[in-house]
């Protein structure tokens, strides 16, 4: 089986790259020209005899239709490559909808284009898709509120609109063309491989990095001295970088997200295209929490309890909108795809301090 993923370099695109390498497969990676060496992770899979990486834009259909011709025998296409931070959507709306939303189409009509009608077709469709709305339904985790595959879209960003346009599409060429492309809807997923500018990396990035700085400069969390921007080593000169450490600088602390773990979630896409007929399905763990929660949990981690303390709200991490509450059913794809996910939300969020400690 041979498999083409776009988004290599990305979080996800790594450990798909990793589950298809374990099941034989060859895998061509996409990754786009960039000035500096953006691959460390995929690192450890570059010199594999089945990988090959290849460079392409999802925004150049001269360059999606150049790879799809080099590899016309491809059985698998994963379009993981996005402007994927819905902060950023906001300032940088068109790149935004050139790559999320427009890339997909770029893709799908380059194939048939090309006549290759049996490739089959995975696009990575998002939670924030659903923005603020939900059904408050009896769901198969509780009866409190949720989002599946039947509740509508109320998209809350530039980033959700573009995933709505390219979900709408990856249907549309299913139904029109009969091409065998699925969707998955997934909620957030994390790890360690999570990009630094997502909340929960840049939580327990800063508590490894915090965490690091204590022991260089022998002092405990005790002893420390903390005005209002920063922590500082008590008797030393305020001023001098080297004696304080920055506080913890985030938004909105009260959104509901549902996280699992990316290396569960990349299975569910793998998932999607072995089965005979495409289709929808919400991948998720039907648990929600708030990034307080989340703060709880990874400071404990590292036995700090009263982490308020060391976090600054700052205005410049609000969005101009908000989704404030994400929680998914996936009994469809429970049912259908025998999937679950294997990660619990303590264990992911210990996963991740702890990586980020080493
Ligand atoms: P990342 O942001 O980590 O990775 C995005 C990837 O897309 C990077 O490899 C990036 O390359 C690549 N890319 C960006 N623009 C282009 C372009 N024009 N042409 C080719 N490649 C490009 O995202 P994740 O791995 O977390 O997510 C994977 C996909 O799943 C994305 O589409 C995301 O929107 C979607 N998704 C993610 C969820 C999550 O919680 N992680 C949840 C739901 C959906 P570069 O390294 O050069 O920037
Ligand atoms: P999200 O993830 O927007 O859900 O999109 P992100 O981690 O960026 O935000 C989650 C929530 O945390 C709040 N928040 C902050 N977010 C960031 N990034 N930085 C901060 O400092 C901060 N402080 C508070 C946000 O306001 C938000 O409520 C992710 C991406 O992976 C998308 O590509 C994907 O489609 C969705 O998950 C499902």
């Amino acid at each position: 089986m041979k498999a083409i993923i776009t988004g290599i370099t990305g979080q996800d695109g790594s450990h798909l790259a990793d589950l298809l390498l374990e099941k034989d497969y060859e895998v061509v990676g996409v990754s786009r020209r960039t000035s500096t060496d953006n691959t460390y992770r995929i690192k450890h899979i570059l010199d594999h005899k089945r990988f090959n990486l290849v460079q392409g834009d999802i925004t150049d259909t001269h360059s999606i239709i150049n790879i799809l011709q080099a590899h016309n025998n491809v059985n698998e296409i994963y379009n993981l490559a996005a402007q994927s931070h819905v902060a950023v959507s906001f300032s940088q709306p068109g790149l935004t909808w050139d790559i999320t939303g427009k890339g997909c189409l770029n893709i799908l009509q380059s194939l048939i284009d090309l006549g290759m009608i049996k490739t089959r077709f995975y696009q990575a469709s998002s939670s924030e898709m659903f923005g603020s709305n939900y059904d408050v339904k009896e769901s198969m985790f509780s009866d409190d509120k949720y989002q599946n595959e039947n509740t509508k879209f109320l998209p809350q960003s530039p980033y959700a609109i573009a995933k709505c346009a390219a979900h709408y599409m990856t249907r549309l060429y299913r139904e029109a063309y009969g091409l065998h492309s699925s969707a998955g809807i997934l909620f957030n997923h994390e790890g360690p491989r999570r990009g630094e500018k997502f909340v929960t990396r840049k939580i327990t990035k800063w508590i490894g990095d915090f965490t690091k700085w204590c022991l260089t400069n022998d002092v405990s969390f005790q002893d420390l001295q903390i005005t209002e921007d920063k922590i500082h080593i008590p008797g030393t000169s305020q001023d001098d970088n080297k004696n304080y450490f920055n506080k913890l600088r985030l938004g909105n602390l009260d959104a509901f997200r549902d996280w699992g773990y990316a290396g569960d979630y990349c299975e569910a896409m793998w998932i999607m295209l072995q089965q005979e007929h495409p289709d929808d399905y919400v991948i998720c763990t039907g648990q929600t929490h708030t990034i307080r929660e989340f703060l709880n949990e990874a400071f404990s981690t590292v036995g700090i309890i009263d982490w308020s303390k060391y976090v600054v709200q700052d205005p410049e991490f609000y969005r101009p909108a908000e989704v404030d509450y994400l929680r998914g059913d996936c009994s469809k794809a429970n049912t259908k795809l025998s999937w679950k996910p294997k990660h619990s939300f303590k264990e992911l969020v210990k996963m991740m301090v702890l990586s980020d400690l080493k």
